[in-house]
């Protein structure tokens, strides 16, 4: 398993937290997601043998947020 954490522009409320939660967490290979709107950040725990960042990354942008950082 490997952590990363994102940096999210463009959400307004718990209410996307909760969006962009439920989307990564449906995608293949993530194990946990968490999303804080208060920080903007989102900590995924996933296995890099079935996803990798930049497909972490792609599905926060389709739902329309912005990310602006990765750290792992
Ligand atoms: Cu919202």
């Amino acid at each position: 398993m490997k952590s990363l954490t994102l940096k999210i522009e463009g959400m307004h409320c718990d209410g996307c937290a909760a969006t962009v939660k439920a989307l990564v967490e449906r995608a293949d290979g993530v194990r946990t997601a968490s999303v804080a709107f208060a920080t903007g950040e989102a900590r995924i725990l996933y296995d890099p043998a079935t996803t990798n960042e930049d497909r972490l990354v792609a599905i926060v942008e389709k739902s329309g947020y912005r990310v602006v950082g990765r750290t792992p």
